[in-house]
């Protein structure tokens, strides 16, 4: 990678010990089935993050000096298998530094490793994905590390809410959790699907997006696009309630499949990246410290879990 630190922030910003936030690439796009071109996701990512603005209007803050490290790449790309360890394993050890961990693909298979990360260290864990396409089939080309199949796991170990989604096969219908999918085309006539998908999460939500999520009309470099997607508002709308009302402990953005000529959706996933993280830190001041509340085995206790299931509407 060329990029040294994210958005070229300086060095007080952007050491790990002074960062609340680690971003970590995963250019791998391995098993993608029809355009290839992930891989370079994250330098077109890391190149639009150092031309953006770090002053976020919205939110009055500059989330970046919270303090952002940004990792090396993982780049292990002998088989899925191999990547999705190597992504987990990484992504773990950040998670038990305390850090707020975020990952960039690469395509959607990255996410079986940080997910299954995330689902060892916070309790009842629920995932958000934003998608066009289910990734639910249990296997794919020999694989069950394959893109198609990126949220299968989260389907049997975690409370998987699925919003956007507008492209799946027959057979995913035989996995999938009709209460918990919020497909595109019945949030384009039904305003109350944000709060619905909000009641059904825990308190620990992790994010998933996978940028197809968004209408080709906006963000048009990712490896599927699908037309009737989501569109900038309504999706900021969404995430920002999530951030308040919940504890995000994390999220990635992936499918980012650059095109020479058309950089707009390059900088609506660099835009995305920092509006999440300004989302988070909103009431955080510079100098507290952050508190993942992360399971770390050595406590005798598990506080969310506990309050959770005192809750009488669980
Ligand atoms: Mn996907």
């Amino acid at each position: 990678m060329k990029t040294k630190t994210y958005a070229g922030i300086e060095d007080q910003y952007s050491k790990l010990d002074n960062s609340k936030i680690v971003l970590i690439p995963v250019p791998y796009d391995g098993t993608s089935t029809w355009q290839k071109g992930a891989d370079k996701g994250p330098e077109a990512f890391l190149e639009a993050s150092e031309n953006m603005e770090l002053y976020d209007i919205e939110t009055e803050t500059e989330v970046y000096k919270q303090g952002v490290f940004l990792a090396d790449a993982v780049t292990e790309n002998a088989s899925p298998e191999a990547m999705v360890e190597a992504v987990h394993k990484v992504v773990k050890n950040y998670i038990k530094k305390n850090k707020f961990v975020t990952t960039f693909g690469g395509e959607h298979s990255i996410s079986i490793g940080t997910i299954r990360a995330f689902n060892e260290c916070f309790e009842d864990l629920t995932v958000l994905q934003l998608d066009a396409h289910a990734d639910l089939r249990k296997t794919y080309q020999g694989s069950s590390c394959n893109h198609a199949c990126a949220l299968y796991e989260a389907s049997q170990n975690t409370n998987l809410i699925q919003v956007g989604i507008r492209s799946m096969d027959v057979i995913e219908t035989t996995v999938m959790d009709d209460d918990k999918t919020y497909f595109a085309h019945e949030m384009a006539d039904d305003d109350n699907w944000v709060d619905e998908a909000i009641d059904q999460m825990t308190d620990n939500v992790y994010i998933t997006i996978d940028l197809d999520v968004f209408d080709p009309s906006i963000c048009p470099s990712t490896g599927t696009p699908e037309p009737g997607g989501l569109l900038w508002y309504e999706t900021l709308d969404f995430l920002r309630q999530v951030f308040e009302e919940k504890n995000v402990v994390g999220f990635d953005i992936v499918e980012l499949c650059p095109n020479p000529t058309e950089k707009a959706s390059d900088f609506l996933a660099a835009k995305l990246y920092y509006k999440l993280l300004s989302y988070k830190f909103l009431d955080e001041a510079v100098d507290d410290e952050y508190e993942s509340n992360f399971n770390n085995e050595s406590l005798p206790n598990n506080k969310l879990s506990k309050t959770y299931f005192d809750d009488d509407n669980y």
